[in-house]
């Protein structure tokens, strides 16, 4: 996978390349991601990228031509023109697992980072194929949302994680919270690990961490809840009938 980042900060992408699974998947050739500063296509002087916006309003906002044409000088270079160009904005579709798959799925594509209070709407009607918001909260630009992104899609690369990272995935946990987890000492400070996860009884412990996951989901989550409940239940009911025929 080749991903292009369009940004004006392409020292914020440094640390985090060169750190830990993303590094791994890099030097394996499983992922080449460029960062392009655009402000190197604004051809004036000062290499102006923002401006005020028509129509009045306080703050900046980037300029259409430096974006283009930093979109347009990565195509020239490609066979198949047809990229997908995702814009981060925090006007976008909310960024999901789901949507990382939807990317995980392309061979390329390009990340525009926006900065200041926006970018020119001719951006997102006529070069953006798709925008993407990482979440209801207010962020200074699209970078980190662009790491958030790459990081998560990364991950869903054949042979970037080991088989220890990826059966942690489990289908059957798929839609519920992650169940409590110990590690040692078994006492710390007088709390002691739940004695169920050091009986040795392994159909205990599975039931035990479901129990916990789905409770856990209940509370914390009832948005996921409500997805997945309806799926508890038919499970629930199958087990039943499997019981009473044996
Ligand atoms: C406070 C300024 N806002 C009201 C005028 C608009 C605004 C413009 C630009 C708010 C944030 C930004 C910069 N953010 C992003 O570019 C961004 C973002 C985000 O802020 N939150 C979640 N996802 C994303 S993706 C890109």
């Amino acid at each position: 996978m080749i991903i292009d980042v369009l940004t004006l900060f392409p020292e914020m992408f440094t640390g985090f390349m060169s750190t830990s699974i993303l590094k791994r998947a890099i030097d394996r050739g499983l992922v080449t991601i460029n960062t392009h500063n655009f402000r190197e296509c604004a051809h004036d002087r000062h290499h102006t990228v923002d401006d005020y916006t028509f129509g009045g309003g306080s703050g900046m906002i980037l300029k259409p031509e430096p974006i283009f044409e930093a979109v347009e000088a990565i195509k020239a270079n490609l066979e198949k023109t047809d990229v997908p160009v995702i814009l981060l904005s925090p006007q976008g579709r909310l960024f999901s697992q789901a949507v990382a798959g939807e990317l995980a799925r392309y061979e390329r594509f390009i990340l525009i980072c926006g900065r200041y209070e926006g970018v020119d709407e001719r951006v997102r009607e006529h070069l953006a194929t798709d925008e993407i918001s990482i979440g209801d909260y207010v962020l200074s630009g699209g970078e980190l949302p662009s790491m958030v992104v790459i990081e998560s899609v990364v991950r869903l690369l054949p042979g970037v994680l080991g088989s220890e990272e990826s059966a942690l995935d489990d289908s059957h946990v798929a839609g519920l919270l992650e169940y409590p987890q110990y590690t040692r000492p078994a006492v710390y400070r007088e709390w002691d690990v739940p004695e169920v996860l050091l009986s040795g009884n392994h159909a205990e412990i599975a039931k035990w961490r479901r129990e916990q996951a789905i409770e856990r989901t209940r509370q914390q989550r009832p948005d996921l809840y409500d997805n997945v409940s309806p799926g508890l239940e038919a499970g629930r009911k199958l087990e039943k009938t499997r019981k009473n025929k044996i």
